[in-house]
């Protein structure tokens, strides 16, 4: 046992790894000791209902009415068609389709959705095809896994492969389209939004080389919602997704895979396990990871502790539960608040890091230090050379959302990097992966990742970060000051400058006010000229961001009204994609600083004078009536 765990009980604040939940009910487990069935006919399959199955009396989405027919019958499986009408209001958002549970449980709501997709994709796609099934673990997966299985029967695929207990985040449905040569896959989350009966459920389709559908194709998804008359439902049981193996009806497998084995490999062929090992095993080395009882949970054991030798005791809320205990599993500065508390008390770890519901998303902190998500792309991408064998040769490109900060930019320029700037949201990366022009890249809402898929992952972060102070401390001798993520930090703001950036949300707002404000700003921005004096900023540019994508040269606009001033500092505004309910006003702040005396300085304070600029420009208090922030990171 690693002689860091004998310093490494966390006091206090701290939870502790697998404590008892705060809603015991329903815990989905991790992956330990599970019992493969491999080839069992339908008859011998257990139709039981346990706890993950769904009993056909509550299969409450899917109209089987009276005049549902039987279209086929492939080999012993009934196909049947069952009528529907389409609903309004199922067009994807940033990431994927979210609304309330209370939405998804209407009856054809999701059914409707998977049939638009299928009838969106060429059957070359998908008929005798692979196809992913992972999710978060939240609130209605159980139910919706049984649906898509019997959709994707009903509609031809092939096969299709579920991570066991329906849990597999993001990333790890990325990596396992791709390692399988899958046709794609579909992720069952609505990511850092609460899950629960009275919270968020949402839907994500990934394409064939791991990477989130393209705004073609759910487009083409959301037309057909507005068209759709007909759902193909194979009638099979409910597959016990418990237990990993094999099961066939007629032309069609289930196989229930172990969620974590692809993606850990890949994780191992990535970074150098050993160097990290060497860190973790640390009697000198703390540290913290936090997933918010959300995906990484099923992760976070069998790679930080089993793998890499941390203790059991640096990981907390480390079980998977359908309403994350209650929690938003967002990691940031204010809802990983008990990690906040435990990095920032006296004698915290050295080393803490959180993820979201899916796994996708990733916090850093330091000792009594938080690091922005734009500085961590950029510390990342300027050390990734020296520290992670897969980035030996360098990296090829770089690339950040328009909101993420501009410190990226300068690793680019310094490095002779191909640099490019897309709008927020990941599926913009993924065709620049493909054509081999870009490496790593990262927004500023916590999403960090490189090509080894074509998703952002949270974990690979976490383990980016861990190779770095590992490299620079990999000769130290117990008892020698340590290379600490704030002294990484700092000693990038030294070389390159400190882009000072913070985020303010407005949550939940009114639909109708946060619209205005848009409205207004894109209009101010149209009649705007360079220089221009907003206080004692002078205007560089004004305008609402567009974007051609430089592979298919495909368009899109409206992403995000910026006014960019001449000393590069730029303040930014847009409504949020992936909310459930009213509309959530995103305000982004952002000063270059190039003199390291003033880079101690908080980002509040270093920013006020154009945080206040922004508000009164776009007379945000006025059209929403709030006085403060929901969440500022
Ligand atoms: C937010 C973030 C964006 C991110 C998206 C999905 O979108 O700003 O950067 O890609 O969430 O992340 P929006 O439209 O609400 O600003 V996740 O982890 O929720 O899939
Ligand atoms: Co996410």
């Amino acid at each position: 046992m690693a002689s860091c765990c004998n310093s490494l009980r966390l006091e206090g604040l701290f939870s502790s790894a697998f404590r008892s939940s705060k809603r015991p009910s329903n815990p989905i487990p991790t992956p330990s000791s599970s019992s493969s069935f491999s080839h069992l006919s339908t008859h011998d399959f257990p139709l039981k209902n346990n706890s993950f199955s769904v009993s056909h009396s509550r299969s409450f989405t899917i109209k089987a009415s009276s005049s549902s027919t039987t279209i086929a019958e492939p080999e012993g499986i009934k196909i049947t068609s069952v009528p529907t009408k389409p609903i309004e209001g199922q067009k994807t958002g940033t990431s994927g389709l979210r609304k309330k549970v209370k939405v998804f449980m209407q009856e054809n709501y999701l059914s409707n959705w998977i049939q638009s997709l299928f009838n969106s994709l060429p059957p070359e796609d998908y008929k005798n095809g692979v196809l992913v099934l992972g999710g978060d673990g939240r609130y209605f997966n159980r139910e919706a896994s049984q649906i898509i299985i019997k959709i994707a029967a009903g509609n031809g695929v092939g096969k299709i492969l579920v991570g066991r207990d329906g849990i597999m985040s993001t990333p790890a449905v990325s990596a396992v389209i791709r390692k399988r040569k899958a046709n794609g896959g579909f992720i069952m989350s609505a990511s850092h939004n609460p899950g629960g009966p009275e919270y968020d459920w949402g839907i994500k389709f990934n394409y064939n080389s791991g990477q989130p559908a393209p705004e073609s194709i759910t487009d083409k998804i959301y037309g057909n919602t507005l068209s759709i008359s007909e759902i193909k439902m194979a009638e099979i049981p409910d597959i016990d997704l418990s237990r990993t193996g094999v099961t066939k009806y007629g032309n069609f497998t289930v196989e229930v895979i172990d969620p974590v084995s692809d993606y850990l490999e890949l994780m191992e062929s990535v970074f150098d396990f050993q160097l990290i090992k060497s860190l973790l095993t640390r009697s000198d080395f703390r540290f913290a990871f936090d997933a918010m009882h959300a995906v990484t949970g099923a992760y976070a054991k069998p790679i930080f502790v089993d793998k890499l030798g941390a203790c059991l005791d640096s990981i907390s809320n480390g079980v998977p539960l359908e309403d994350f205990g209650h929690g938003h599993p967002d990691p940031n500065l204010t809802y990983a608040k008990d990690l906040v508390n435990t990095m920032y008390s006296e004698n915290g770890p050295d080393f803490g890091a959180a993820s979201d519901g899916d796994g996708d998303r990733n916090m850093i902190l330091g000792k009594k230090f938080f690091v922005t998500p734009s500085d961590s792309v950029a510390i990342i991408a300027a050390n990734a050379q020296e520290a992670i064998p897969y980035f030996q040769g360098g990296p090829k490109g770089l690339a950040r959302s328009m909101p993420t900060s501009g410190a990226l930019d300068r690793v680019a320029e310094k490095l002779g990097l191909t640099f490019f700037e897309v709008p927020t949201g990941w599926k913009f990366f993924g065709n620049l992966m493909d054509a081999g022009k870009l490496s790593i890249c990262g927004e500023e809402s916590f999403g960090t990742g490189s090509d080894h898929i074509l998703e952002k992952d949270g974990i690979w972060a976490v383990l980016a970060w861990l190779s770095i102070i590992a490299y620079r401390n990999k000769d130290k001798k117990p008892g020698e000051k340590l290379v600490s993520v704030s002294d990484v930090v700092k000693q990038h703001w030294e070389t390159y400058g400190r882009n000072f950036f913070s985020r303010y949300d407005y949550e939940e707002c009114a639909s109708e006010g946060a619209n205005k404000i848009i409205e207004y700003l894109r209009d101010l921005a149209s009649k705007s000229k360079a220089g221009e004096k907003y206080g004692n900023y002078v205007l560089q540019f004004a305008d609402d961001f567009s974007y051609t994508d430089p592979v298919d040269g495909s368009v899109v606009s409206k992403q995000g009204v910026r006014f960019v001033f001449t000393d590069g500092s730029r303040i930014i505004f847009r409504l949020s994609g992936t909310g459930s309910a009213g509309a959530t006003v995103r305000v982004y702040i952002e000063q270059f600083e190039p003199d390291a005396s003033k880079h101690d300085m908080d980002a509040q304070v270093a920013l006020k004078p154009l945080i206040d600029l922004a508000l009164a420009v776009s007379k945000l208090k006025d059209f929403t009536g709030r006085e403060k922030p929901t969440v500022i990171t």
